[in-house]
């Protein structure tokens, strides 16, 4: 087989990336490892900043996501049973962000790229990558049982962050900078309504925990848990006792429960490779960095990738400029080291960590009380989280 882009996984990153380059007429194929059903039945992120809102209506997936999702002008910090409002829209002169789950924008691009005849292989097994280190890179993979080829221009490894690419790299080629938090968030899925029509970041002695949803009919609870701790160990009613322990009263008296319709627990880290490219193959999205979930960044991040290395390999099919791909990796960077920060902040603002002293706590609790009551730290929270700018 042959095609202009080989793009490893069927994530956002990737299925946006195909979409993109068909748009403007570049071939690709899409190998992704799992099933299209485990792809959407994984639950993550859940808040898209301005600029990927923009980036997926271009892409001509914007249809459902405007009828359907909510838009959020600001949210609440709760600390010492109090709930301050950020205010987000006033603070960055109208900027807001979008309420919409991952699981429908990779559905919403699914459909897009079937619609339009996408190649998309799933259950591709033991995908390679290969020579993208000279000018005729191919890729390999077996799908049932049968060993298959594709040849191509450029690699895109939007393979997440356990994929295969990063780990195709020589060792000595990449540097990379990590970060591992002694705690993991404990995510519930719930078709009851959300307990409050903003979202709520709960800072609370027994751990962080975060009030969230997908719809007026569906919320989403994380509460941050231990790093061994184990699904299993932990029916709804425990969940839900847990969560309204760290709730500000009025909240958890509101709070409505149900089944859950999922329950998974995530680790947090702090990750990023550099650089993204090597040769003819480029890294985008969670193969290059990850981020605690804690500022929204990860999803917000892969479509900042893909945002520039679309605009790169369409300049170098077009015009056969080089310009846009050779600064792909900086350009990336800059925008990511940004985000990285903010994640760690919101992190370590936000949760317990069980080695830090009386006095680490006292300067957690100033910085909360500073960053909701002084208009210039509020600002700053706010121009992170509604996303900075591309360029
Ligand atoms: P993905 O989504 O991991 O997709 C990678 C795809 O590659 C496939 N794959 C392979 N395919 C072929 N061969 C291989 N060897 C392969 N290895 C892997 C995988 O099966 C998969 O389908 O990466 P992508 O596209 O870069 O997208 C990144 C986002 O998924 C991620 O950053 C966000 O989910 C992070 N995140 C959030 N981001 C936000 O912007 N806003 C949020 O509110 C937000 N909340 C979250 C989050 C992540 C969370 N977890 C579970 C870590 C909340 C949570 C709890
Ligand atoms: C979510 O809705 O899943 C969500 C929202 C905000 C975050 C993280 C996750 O910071």
């Amino acid at each position: 087989m042959r095609t202009q882009v080989g793009i490893i996984g069927a994530g956002p990153a990737g299925l946006l990336l195909s979409q993109l380059l068909h748009l403007k007429g570049i071939d690709s194929v899409v190998l992704e490892r799992q099933s299209r059903a485990y792809v959407l039945s994984r639950i993550r992120a859940g808040v898209l900043e301005q600029g990927t809102v923009d980036l997926l209506k271009t892409a001509q997936v914007g249809e459902r996501l405007d009828r359907e999702a909510l838009l959020h002008g600001g949210i609440e910090l709760a600390f010492n049973g109090k709930r301050r409002h950020i205010d987000m829209k006033g603070l960055t002169g109208g900027s807001v962000v979008t309420v919409y789950g991952q699981t429908e924008v990779t559905k919403d691009l699914m459909d897009a790229r079937n619609a339009l005849g996408g190649q998309l292989v799933y259950e591709a097994e033991d995908v390679t990558p290969h020579d993208f280190d000279g000018d005729k890179p191919r890729l390999t993979y077996r799908k049932d049982g049968i060993e298959h080829e594709v040849f191509c221009d450029y690699i895109a490894g939007c393979d997440g962050f356990h994929g295969i690419s990063r780990r195709s790299v020589p060792q000595t080629a990449l540097k990379t900078f990590e970060r591992a938090y002694p705690f993991g968030w404990f995510g519930l899925l719930c078709e009851t309504p959300p307990v409050h029509d903003e979202l709520i970041y709960n800072n609370h002695e027994r751990g962080f925990a975060l009030c969230t949803m997908r719809s007026p009919t569906r919320s989403r609870y994380y509460i941050q848990c231990a790093t061994d701790e184990n699904v299993d160990d932990w029916s709804d009613d425990r969940f839900w006792d847990e969560l309204r322990s760290r709730l500000p009263g009025d909240i958890a008296e509101r709070l409505v429960t149900g089944p859950s319709i999922e329950k998974s627990i995530a680790p947090l880290r702090s990750f990023v490779a550099e650089p993204m490219r090597f040769g003819r193959m480029f890294l985008a999205g969670d193969a290059a960095h990850i981020v605690p979930p804690t500022g929204a960044k990860g999803l917000n991040l892969a479509a900042s990738d893909i945002y520039f290395l679309s605009r790169a390999l369409t300049a170098v099919f077009e015009t056969g400029s080089n310009d846009l791909i050779d600064s792909y990796s900086a350009q990336c960077l800059r925008r990511i080291w940004k985000a990285q920060r903010f994640s760690w902040w919101m992190t370590s603002l936000l949760h317990r960590f069980p080695e830090s002293s009386p006095y680490e706590q006292r300067l957690q609790q100033a910085e909360l009380d500073y960053v909701t009551s002084s208009p210039a730290a509020a600002t700053a929270l706010a121009e992170n989280y509604v996303g900075l700018p591309y360029e």
